[in-house]
């Protein structure tokens, strides 16, 4: 099993600011806890970050025929991103949204996740272990 995962913009500043939210944990210790998690479970898993939405949706339209399902960080993009969202809808890979901090407990404007719309379910406020539930989801969805 081939699992894509897709982080957006500033998640590469994990642990630099804003420890209060993100916790102190830096996008290395991301990527460790992800790639421990596939290797326990013997998933195949790439993980992507890149800061710019076009690239974003590349990836996402690259993925098609590679990958069976998609975990997605769009960060500030969830927000905001048809683009992103008409990408996941376009290549109906089995997707499943994650958020570090819990979105609808902060800004109003993070309440709405265009990504949302495409995605199998949604992980909120579980700090990194959401990848992991993220992945977990995944495998499920795609055994039955
Ligand atoms: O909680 C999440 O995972 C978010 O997707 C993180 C995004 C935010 O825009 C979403 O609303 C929720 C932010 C990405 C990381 O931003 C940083 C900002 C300062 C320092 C380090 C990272």
């Amino acid at each position: 099993m081939k699992i894509l995962v897709i982080n957006g913009p500033n998640l590469n500043m994990l642990g630099i600011r804003e420890p209060g939210i993100y916790g102190s944990e830096t996008y290395e210790d991301l990527t460790r806890v992800i790639t421990d998690a596939a290797v326990g479970r013997g998933v195949d898993v790439e993980i992507f970050q890149h800061n710019h939405e076009g690239v974003i949706v590349d990836k996402i339209q690259s993925a098609l025929g590679k990958f069976d399902g998609i975990v997605i960080n769009p960060a500030a993009y969830t927000h905001t991103s048809v683009a992103i969202l008409d990408a996941l809808k376009a290549v109906s890979i089995p997707a499943v949204e994650v958020h570090i901090s819990d979105v609808s407990a902060r800004e109003e404007f993070r309440q709405i996740s265009y990504v949302r719309l495409a995605c199998i379910d949604t992980f909120a406020g579980f700090g990194f272990d959401g990848y992991v539930m993220a992945m977990d989801r995944l495998i499920t969805h795609l055994k039955n």
